[in-house]
């Protein structure tokens, strides 16, 4: 082993995989944890699963020569990486011609992120070498590296728990062509946090691209968007937090600009992005003072800069921020009256902020529809179809914060249904097979956290979401008591649920990662998300074509159908993606947070130990340990090993259990190494399925020369 990271013996360095440990415990599995990171060796694996320890500094193993070594070597021939992880899956994808997914979990702050990229450079820096297509190639790698910056500019924010904290969900697949040239790929993207950009929490951040603009822009652009400090804007110093340690918002500006010309945004739209940025910060310094019951700008020369950006007269602005357009009595036959009603202040502030939310969502979605749009044209230009792909699912992760709303809601739930994932294809389905196949082991008890997925999404008998939407709709506009009464119903329906307990302005989720108390302040709200038809018509109005293309919704007064909800939307995207995703082979990626310090060398055992219990890790060690590393059908499996034999070569038709038999004696594997089920052969450990291999190999190189040498003889 050439490696000087890894010169070191188990003792110190621990087992480079935990199925070796001498005693699978929780502590066992932190203490081993913990020995490696200690020597700077953050990844470790649970059979075929990596386990990765957030370093929190740079570690030297991430170059050229690394994605040398693992380029097709097999997993155990180097120590754990995550480029073997990413290789296996390229090969696989590849040699089986099967599509792979790669699903990266781990708390906020654990390194999912990180991972994920350090996947994609890896495919992109091994994959379409050489090939015919070379140029249309490095684009498409080009843009799948360069769509990160560009995302993380709109998407990701500094929180407590993480100082680049991805605030939406992302699933990135790469289509490649059977020969394996990446040809494409498409983002897709769910539940950017909203309310970010409006309310930045206490000690954290808006979206990166505020600061990147105004930190990082030159005089030109100060004066085309009006630019000041980021204290100047209201958005920014709500939560008075302007910097993000490791962040340098100036020069992240610059990457911004490069990724978005390499994702093919023109400059003009690139502007247009720019303008929709300080349009939002200006908007936010719009505020309003009483006059009796109503709103009245506070200072009109405030609404210059927004409705400047925006491409809308400052006259309709302001009408539209300080009233609603409203129509009663209208009915079969009769027409309805209408007219403008006054908004009173905080009316008027949630109208401000609901614009600016939806200006700023549908400008990510935006970008991500650019993203897609140029690696679709690059596509395009090949003949090739796209045959294989593997996705890279990076999700927000896991949180607890103070005070939990709505988003935290939703993204511990899609966490949950990730969890389900894992539980399904490796302890549940796992074990299962075993007992269909008559395979001896014994089973492994895991805590199942379906038991919460249900008090989330279940219908009948309804659970939490289905609740609150029926709050959301059966109270007519959103009013004061909608998110109190959601807890009262939701306190009647689900009292005695063992995941459950209702505090009348709270209420608690026992999650398969820890408790989560949620403030239901804002749940209604939040969940119908309407943007009222005014501020629609506003962006319409706009003379931009641009902002025009954001709000392209037609109004059908006839229609009355449920609006669809975010729990709803949020519902059946998870249930999509849980398809998606199991319609391809996957691969696990466990990340694990050591400290809440965010630094290097700082170890909390405790809160290493709370991960390891709740990603199931012990329960992974076990079914691995009772279990087998490999399984394939009797004649698949004698098809391929057959050559290992004079009796099963070239030809066998005896009973295929009998010639798996003489294929195992070949190499004289041990008795417990190998059983047969019902209609497949399992093998244990990857050693053994190793040597195997290695004889195949050796047989077939001898068994060419052969054939070489017959065949000058015969010439
Ligand atoms: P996350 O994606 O899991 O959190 P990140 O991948 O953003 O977490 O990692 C958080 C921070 O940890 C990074 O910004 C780095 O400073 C550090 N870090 C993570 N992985 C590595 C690594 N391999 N090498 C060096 N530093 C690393 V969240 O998106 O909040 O759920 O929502
Ligand atoms: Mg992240």
């Amino acid at each position: 082993m050439s490696f000087t990271w890894t010169s070191k013996n188990t003792a110190q360095n621990g087992v480079e995989d935990m199925v070796l440990l001498s005693k699978v415990s929780e502590d066992q599995i932190t203490e081993n944890l913990k020995k490696r990171i200690s020597n700077d060796l953050m990844f470790t694996y649970i059979g075929p699963t990596l386990v990765c320890v957030n370093p929190y500094k740079k570690l030297p193993y991430f170059t050229e020569k690394e994605i040398e070594q693992y380029a097709g070597a097999q997993a155990y021939e180097h120590p754990p990486h995550i480029y073997a992880v990413a290789d296996k899956m390229f090969q696989s994808m590849i040699t089986d011609e099967e599509n792979q997914c790669v699903i990266i979990s781990g708390e906020s702050g654990a390194g999912k992120t990180e991972a994920a990229k350090l996947v994609m450079n890896y495919i992109a820096a091994v994959s379409g070498r050489g090939g015919s297509h070379a140029t249309v190639v490095e684009d498409v790698k080009r843009i799948i590296l360069e769509s990160n910056p560009l995302l993380e500019s709109f998407g990701n924010a500094k929180t407590l728990r993480n100082n680049n904290s991805s605030r939406f969900g992302k699933y990135f697949e790469i289509n490649f062509t059977k020969g394996g040239h990446p040809m494409g790929g498409k983002i897709s993207n769910f539940l950017l946090e909203k309310s970010r950009v409006v309310q930045p929490g206490k000690g954290e951040r808006n979206y990166h691209v505020f600061y990147q603009l105004t930190k990082g822009c030159d005089a030109k652009e100060r004066e085309a968007y009006g630019m000041m400090d980021p204290n100047y804007f209201s958005y920014l110093n709500l939560s008075e937090e302007y910097n993000a340690d490791g962040i340098d918002d100036r020069a992240e500006f610059m990457d911004l600009k490069k990724a978005m010309q390499v994702c093919a945004i023109s400059p003009q739209n690139q502007h247009n992005l720019l303008s929709l940025v300080a349009g939002i910060l200006h908007l936010g310094n719009v505020d309003f003072i009483e006059e009796g019951n109503n709103a009245v700008i506070a200072d009109r020369q405030a609404l210059a800069f927004p409705a400047y950006l925006f491409g809308v007269a400052e006259t309709v602005l302001e009408e539209k921020l300080i009233s609603r357009f409203m129509t009663t009595g209208g009915g079969i036959g009769r027409r309805g009256s209408a007219y403008n009603v006054p908004l009173n202040l905080e009316q008027a502030r949630g109208t401000r902020d609901a614009l600016a939310k939806a200006v700023y969502s549908r400008m990510f979605d935006w970008i991500v529809g650019a993203v897609n749009g140029a690696m679709a044209a690059l596509a395009a230009n090949l003949r090739e179809r796209q045959i294989l792909c593997l996705g890279v699912l990076d999700i927000f992760g896991f949180e607890i914060f103070d005070k939990n709303g709505f988003e935290q809601f939703c993204i511990n739930y899609v966490n949950e249904k990730l969890q389900q994932i894992f539980i399904e294809l490796t302890l549940k389905q796992e074990q299962e097979e075993y007992a269909r196949e008559g395979i001896q082991w014994t089973p492994i008890a895991y805590f199942n956290n379906k038991i919460v997925v249900d008090l989330i999404e279940s219908k009948k008998p309804p659970g939490v979401m289905a609740i609150l939407d029926d709050v959301c709709f059966t109270m007519h506009a959103v009013s004061e008591g909608a998110d109190l009464k959601f807890v009262s119903k939701l306190d009647g329906a689900i009292h005695n649920h063992p995941h459950y307990a209702g505090q009348q302005t709270h209420f608690t989720i026992s999650h398969y990662a820890g408790k989560v108390r949620y403030n239901c302040d804002g749940f209604t709200e939040s969940n119908k998300d309407t943007l009222y038809r005014d501020l629609i018509q506003l962006m319409q109005g706009s003379n931009n074509p641009f902002i025009q293309a954001l709000f392209p919704e037609t109004f059908d007064d006839t229609d009355r159908k449920r609006p669809t909800t975010v729990s709803h939307k949020i519902k059946t995207q998870s249930q999509e993606l849980v398809d998606t995703l199991t319609r391809c082979t996957p691969s696990y990626i466990r990340c694990i947070k050591p400290n809440e310090s965010k630094r290097p060398r700082d170890w909390d055992g405790p809160r290493v130990e709370h991960q390891v219990r709740y990603l199931n890790l012990k329960e992974n060690i076990n079914v691995r340990r009772a279990g087998f590393c490999y399984r394939n059908y009797f004649a698949k499996f004698l098809r391929r090993f057959a050559i290992l034999t004079p009796q099963t070569w070239p030809q066998w038709s005896g009973d295929v259990r009998q010639g798996i038999q003489h294929i195992m004696n070949s190499v004289n594997m041990a008795a417990d190494e190998w059983q047969l089920g019902r209609e497949k052969v399992f093998i244990k450990s990857p050693e053994s399925l190793f040597l195997l291999e290695e004889q195949r190999d050796r047989k077939f190189h001898g068994y060419a020369k052969v054939v070489q040498r017959a065949w000058r003889l015969y010439k």
